[in-house]
Formats: structure tokens, C-alpha cells, sequence
């Protein structure tokens, strides 16, 4: 292919994947010219999203979801606008801001109840592979004042996969820090747990399509089960995400899934409203049992 034409079907790729994303080229350009300032103006927020005991229900850790709160668009999941953040060069930037306040504001819900509410963090690349990762994150710990113990990192396949000599000597020196890890969205990359097992890992997320297809593929459940039970017998904690109704969330507890996460018992929330879910449900000490209400299923 000649080098001009090579470079237009470059462009129509990116054209392609914004129209697929639903970004005008008009809209592109004015989300393109905010993006450098949305995190000065203070316009990325974080929204918590609750994990929960897969049988009490009690709140056991949330986790933290990156949002852009536009002026005029509104608030703005991740997907339609990771790709500025890209192309801006602010990945490494915005990945430490989010890790950095996710620890501050969880530390602000430091009162009796919520002591050992546990705070996930999705975690990419380039914070993880620089050599300095494990130092970088150790004092952002050590300035918020966050316990290693509650943080778990939340790492992809596809980044386990990546360099992995690198990723594996990070990982190790954050488990030496006391953080636990997960793996995310686990079953869409092309990753064997075998393969993961080299990696130091605590917890196994079962990607959302894993749960939809329970209630909706006539092999589903014997998929789930499986990757329950394997995650298991590897002395991993299992979480389900993107639990949307009662009859999977009975699927999976039935299959002995230890934490669940999804719509059917809580949308990701603002931070205030996330703490205050979080004290209403777990009281202080002295203040009565923490049994779960029942508002939760109600969402
Ligand atoms: O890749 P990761 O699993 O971290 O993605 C989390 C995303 O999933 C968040 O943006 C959140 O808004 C979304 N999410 C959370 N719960 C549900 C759910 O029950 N259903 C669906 N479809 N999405 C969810
Ligand atoms: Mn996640």
C-alpha cells in the first residue's frame, strides 16, 4: 500500500471507531479542545461503585469508577474519552490522580463502620510498568494514609499479558506492600488461568458477558461454574460483575461466588452518596447490627 493511502486508512479507522463510540467529528473537536483542562477544572470525578458479600449482602469494598462530569454533556463514562486522554499523553497523569483521590476520599469514610471497607482501583499500563510503580504507589499510601491491606489494584489480562517479566517484579513488590490484586474483566482476553497463575493475584473478576449469559445461553451456568470453581481451587476470591438480575445473582451464589458488584444492587455513585450508603448500611459500633436493609435489591 503506498504511504498517502496507508495514512487515510489510518484516519478512516479513527473516524470508524468514533462514529462506533457515537463522537461526531464536531463534537470530537470541542471534547478534544476541553479534554487538557477537564482535570484543572476539576471536571474528572469518581464514582464508587459498592461490592458486596455474595450471600449477607454487606458491604465489603467499592470500587472506584473515573467519570468526567462535562459542562455541557453531562456526566461521560470512560469509553468516550480515554482516547483523549491517549492522545493528550495525560495517561500516566490521570491514572495517579484517580489512585491518588480514590485513597483520600475512601480515607474520609474512616469512621467506625466502614474501617475495613476495602477500595478498588483499576490500574493501566503505564502506571504499572514504569520502574518506579512500586515506589509511586507506596507513597501515595503512605500520603493519604490508606492501610495496603484495603487497596486492590485491579490489573486486565491483556496488561498481564503485556511485558510480563516487568509486570511480574511490579506485582511482586506490590504484594510486598500488603495491596491485594485482581484480575478484571477476567474471560475476555486471550489468557489462560494457568497463564495468570505466575502472577501473584488474590482475586478473579468474572467479566459481565460471563454473567448476562447466564440467564441468557443455555450453557452459561456450566461456564461460570467452571471458571468459579478453577478460581477456587487456585485460592482465589471470586467476585461477579455486572449482576443485573435476581436470577443470576442466585446462579452465582448458589455456584459459591464470594462477592457480587452490578445495577441490581447498586449503580456506581457519587461520592457523597456512596458514603452515605455506606454508613447507613453499616452502622457504627454501638449503634446496632449491620443487617442488610433490602433497599439495595430495589435499584
Ligand atoms: O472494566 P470494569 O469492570 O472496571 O468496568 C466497570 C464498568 O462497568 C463501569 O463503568 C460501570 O459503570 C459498569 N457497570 C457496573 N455495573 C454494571 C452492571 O450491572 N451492568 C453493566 N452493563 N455495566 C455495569
Ligand atoms: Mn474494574
Amino acid at each position: 500500500m503506498r504511504k498517502a493511502e496507508a495514512k487515510s486508512s489510518g484516519r478512516d479507522q479513527k473516524r470508524h471507531y468514533r462514529q462506533a463510540l457515537g463522537i461526531e467529528s464536531a463534537d470530537r473537536l470541542a471534547l478534544e479542545g476541553d479534554a487538557l483542562t477537564a482535570l484543572q477544572r476539576g471536571e474528572l470525578v469518581l464514582h464508587y461503585q459498592p461490592v458486596l458479600d455474595a450471600v449477607s449482602r454487606r458491604i465489603r469494598g467499592v470500587e472506584a469508577l473515573l467519570r468526567w462530569q462535562h459542562p455541557q454533556r453531562g456526566l461521560l463514562d470512560p469509553h468516550r474519552f480515554l482516547w483523549l486522554i491517549e492522545g493528550a499523553g495525560l495517561v500516566h497523569t490521570v491514572d495517579l490522580w484517580v489512585l491518588e483521590t480514590a485513597c483520600r476520599e475512601r480515607m474520609t469514610w474512616q469512621e467506625a463502620g466502614s474501617r475495613d471497607l476495602g477500595l478498588a482501583v483499576n490500574v493501566s499500563a503505564p502506571l504499572l510498568q514504569r520502574p518506579d510503580a512500586v515506589s509511586t504507589i507506596a507513597s501515595v499510601l503512605g500520603t493519604t494514609g490508606l492501610p495496603p491491606g484495603l487497596l486492590e489494584l485491579e490489573i486486565t489480562e491483556t496488561l498481564a499479558v503485556e511485558d510480563a517479566a516487568q509486570t511480574l517484579k511490579v506485582l511482586r513488590g506490590l504484594k510486598k506492600l500488603g495491596i491485594r490484586l485482581s484480575i478484571d474483566d477476567f474471560g475476555t482476553g486471550y489468557s489462560s488461568l494457568a497463564y495468570l497463575m505466575q502472577f501473584p493475584l488474590d482475586v478473579l473478576k468474572v467479566d459481565r458477558s460471563f454473567i448476562q449469559a447466564l440467564t441468557t445461553d443455555r450453557d452459561g451456568a456450566q461456564i461460570a461454574s467452571a471458571v468459579i470453581g478453577l478460581a477456587h481451587s487456585l485460592d482465589l476470591a471470586v467476585v461477579a460483575e455486572g449482576v443485573e438480575e435476581i436470577r443470576q445473582w442466585e446462579i452465582v451464589r448458589e455456584q459459591g461466588c464470594d462477592r457480587v458488584q452490578g445495577y441490581l444492587f447498586s449503580p456506581p455513585l457519587a461520592a457523597d452518596a456512596c458514603h452515605e450508603l455506606v454508613s447507613r448500611r453499616e452502622p457504627r459500633e454501638g449503634q446496632g447490627g449491620a443487617e442488610p436493609s433490602g433497599e439495595a435489591a430495589e435499584h
